[in-house]
């Protein structure tokens, strides 16, 4: 596209100046231009088609990044500012989905730029949740839960016009199906994610808060992402949800089929169907009873699904593997409950083992249990994690079928989570080692000749420095919280969640309290940054939310510490937020109990982006470590086996930590002094210090002394700044290995064969 004639596009669209316009119109004229653009584009063709099905797409926002990979950001923003207009100003405008809880969401929406970006045929395929998870708000210290609106008259969504009936056990639903564009870097073809809808929604019966009449289906069913599940209701909500959206999802496959004039024997020669997680397993039964309703035998049909259908683990955790109850799935979707029971008797005819079984003795269909039957493919996100799935969660499956097993280590799209949100540090690279990073990031690896070339190192630091001012003014502009940019930004952004640890970093916040109070200073101040989100009803990750908000008032009002320690808790962490922190980042925290994070992708973020790790040998950190050599991560903890091992024979007792150790002892009874119980909740930090003395389950205090003890080591490293610099470039350099372009470019190879 020319630049004068884009710049007329943009004015026609706005129907005044750009000079005279406001960010908001300017906003919806360049949604406008964008969507003109990408329907103007061909869609990706191919004889074979990638569907990834997945509850969660947190996509965030989409200008930018669709205009990147348009390849008209830089043009727009030089129009703009020649018109005395910014593009971030703009960007603020839009509206950020909350489609999705964490990781397992955002990997969806790298997957879908990538997929894009290498040219492949594919789509994504969930649902069109009005007011997303939900929006974060702190009151009094606490988490409190919100509606999330994001859809606006104009926005992404386009109507396709695509209609299917979804029939229940009490009544049938019609869906709506809405399309987002997915344009590729450098690509000329488009793909599209689908989101599928009800168009009797009522938006207005959510009351306080996110509560809302569960029972009333067509009414509530596209509100929320994950509503409340703890009562019956909730759960036969959250399977009407899912019967929903996999219903929908195989008869757009199969009409997609048919309008190729393909014949449906051969299904897997033209479609692949990735699962992500179990929220979409249904999909196997129902494409099942939609092809044997067209007359193909069920012997058959079985044959043809379970070389579609391939499965993704994104967690070990037990509680996070779906069971329903068979009576929950015979009231909401009937009609594949005599398949589901047909592909349980099936496997058990084949295995006696109970653990393989399909539906077991309390009647509950194990929903990741029949993706592995019947599923062609089961992979594990990063490499430590496949291990563990094969060596034990899933072991009586890998020995039955050892040729489904295979590993795809998790990825990041580097336009986003580079020269979108460091744009500085992205255009530094390509003057070092040219533009071929943006294609094959493999080779930023270049960037290791710079090693000794002090010019370089300085001017990494300086990119950081900035970065960590622009963070600085952002905070204190949408959170009214002042940061000092002179500290060591220590930063953990991830779910709440005890297993992946808040309160261990919370812990030593205590204890780094008490050093200074004892006059114990650190020589460069520090800034510890947290974000996230807990799950409405997950009492204790609510309770270490608490503790963080009172910590940060308690340091706040002490002028004897807040000069050398500052606490920031940012609201309603999201993908735009991520997108300013990771940036700024000195030291990524990634410190879960190891075997517990399958993969993590945050920790591939902030290596990217020059940050240094200090994190357990889990997930993908492991590979981290790998890769960068020992001198340019920090690595404390005990080993996956070592706490498998802890599992095993019960063998770790919080308490003998508690009661043996004066040091843990005194920090964790600061959880309940005076001065937290004078700003807090009793009952909350009671509960969480209870938590922590006696049950632990995520073993905070078997490694908070080695986590003490390497934070300080990794800070005092900080203080040499070349050599800091030195570990900064190593892991932006060697960072290309996590590029999604690589992982889908796997995910091709190995299971879809596109
Ligand atoms: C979590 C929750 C929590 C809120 C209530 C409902 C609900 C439902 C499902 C889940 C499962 C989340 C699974 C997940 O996000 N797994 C993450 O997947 C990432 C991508 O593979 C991976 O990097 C993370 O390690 C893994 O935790």
């Amino acid at each position: 596209m020319e630049k004068k004639n884009l710049e007329q596009r943009i004015e026609k669209l706005l129907g005044t100046r750009v000079s005279d316009a406001d960010e908001q119109q300017l906003y919806y004229a360049l949604l406008a231009l964008v969507k003109e653009e990408c329907d103007a584009r061909p869609a990706n063709e191919g004889s074979k088609k990638i569907y990834y099905i997945s509850a969660e797409f947190l996509i965030g926002k989409l200008l930018s990044n669709n205009m990147i990979n348009l390849g008209i950001y830089d043009e727009v923003k030089e129009i703009l500012a020649k018109n005395g207009k910014s593009l971030e100003a703009v960007e603020e405008a839009e509206p950020e989905p909350s489609l999705g809880n964490g990781g397992l969401g955002r990997l969806a929406a790298c997957f879908l730029d990538s997929i894009a970006t290498l040219g492949l045929n594919g789509a994504g395929i969930g649902l069109n949740y009005h007011f997303g998870l939900f929006r974060q708000v702190f009151e009094e210290n606490k988490q409190k839960e919100v509606k999330d609106p994001w859809i606006t008259k104009e926005s992404w969504l386009k109507d396709t016009g695509i209609r299917f009936d979804v029939i229940f056990g009490h009544f049938t639903l019609q869906s709506v199906l809405y399309d987002i564009d997915v344009p590729g870097y450098g690509q000329t073809a488009v793909n599209k994610l689908h989101l599928f809808d009800v168009n009797t929604i009522d938006e207005t019966m959510v009351e306080e808060g996110i509560s809302f009449d569960k029972g009333d289906i067509a009414r509530n069913l596209t509100l929320f992402l994950y509503p409340d599940d703890s009562d019956r209701a909730g759960h036969l909500l959250r399977v009407y949800q899912q019967y929903f959206m996999v219903s929908n999802a195989a008869q757009l496959i199969l009409k997609e089929m048919e309008d190729k004039g393909y014949d449906l024997h051969r299904l897997y020669e033209h479609a692949v169907v990735q699962i992500n997680d179990t929220h979409p397993s249904m999909v196997i039964p129902e494409l099942i009873r939609l092809l044997t309703a067209r007359g193909i035998s069920m012997d058959e049909s079985i044959e043809i699904v379970s070389r579609t259908c391939a499965y993704t683990n994104h967690t070990i955790l037990a509680e996070a593997l779906e069971k329903w109850p068979v009576e929950y799935l015979e009231e909401v979707a009937p009609s594949i409950m005599p398949i589901i029971r047909e592909l349980d008797k099936r496997a058990k005819a084949k295995y006696e083992d109970p653990a393989v079984a399909v539906i077991d003795k309390e009647n509950r269909v194990h929903m990741a249990n029949m993706d592995i039957h019947y599923g062609f493919s089961v992979n594990g996100v990063a490499a430590l994690h496949t291990e563990i799935l094969k060596d034990s969660e899933l072991k009586p499956f890998y020995d039955l079928y050892p040729e489904k097993f295979n590993n795809k280590t998790n990825g990041i799209t580097f336009r986003r989570w580079l020269m979108h949100c460091n744009g500085e540090l992205s255009d530094y690279i390509t003057e070092l080692i040219g533009e071929g990073w943006k294609k094959d990031a493999a080779e930023l690896e270049k960037l290791m000749d710079y090693r000794g070339d002090e010019a370089v190192l300085e001017r990494m630091l300086k990119i950081k420095e900035d970065n960590k001012l622009c963070l600085k003014a952002y905070l204190k502009e949408k959170e009214g919280i002042e940061v000092d940019e002179h500290s060591i930004f220590d930063i953990q952004v991830k779910r709440l969640h005890e297993y992946k640890r808040q309160q261990m970093n919370t812990l030593y916040i205590i204890h780094k309290y008490m050093e200074i109070k004892a006059g114990r200073l650190p020589k460069t101040p520090i800034t510890m940054i947290f974000g996230a989100k807990a799950a409405p009803a997950y009492v204790i990750a609510k309770d270490i939310i608490h503790l963080i908000l009172c910590l940060q008032e308690l340091i706040d009002h002490d002028p004897e510490v807040s000069p050398y320690l500052k606490i920031v808790m940012v609201e309603n962490y999201n993908v735009t937020k991520a997108g300013k922190l990771i940036p700024a980042c000195d030291v990524s925290e990634q410190i879960s109990l190891a075997s517990k994070e399958a993969s993590g992708t945050g920790n591939m973020k902030f290596m990217l982006n020059g940050a240094v790790t200090l994190g357990t040998m889990d997930g993908a950190n492991v590979e981290i470590s790998d890769l960068v050599g020992a001198e340019n991560i920090y690595i404390f903890g005990k080993s996956s086996a070592e706490v498998i091992d802890l599992y095993a024979t019960s063998g770790y007792k919080a308490g003998e930590y508690y009661e043996n150790d004066a040091h843990i002892r005194e920090i964790l009874d600061f959880i309940v002094s005076e001065k937290l119980l004078s700003i807090g909740d009793e009952e909350s930090l009671k509960r969480l210090h209870e938590n922590l003395v006696n049950k632990d389950w995520f073993m905070t205090l078997l490694d908070i002394n080695d986590y003490i003890e390497k934070k300080e080591e990794i800070f005092a490293a900080y203080e040499n700044r070349k050599e800091w610099a030195g570990k900064m470039l190593v892991n932006t350099a060697k960072a290309g290995f996590f590029s999604s372009d690589r992982t889908i470019a796997e995910y091709n190879r190995d299971i879809w064969k596109l």
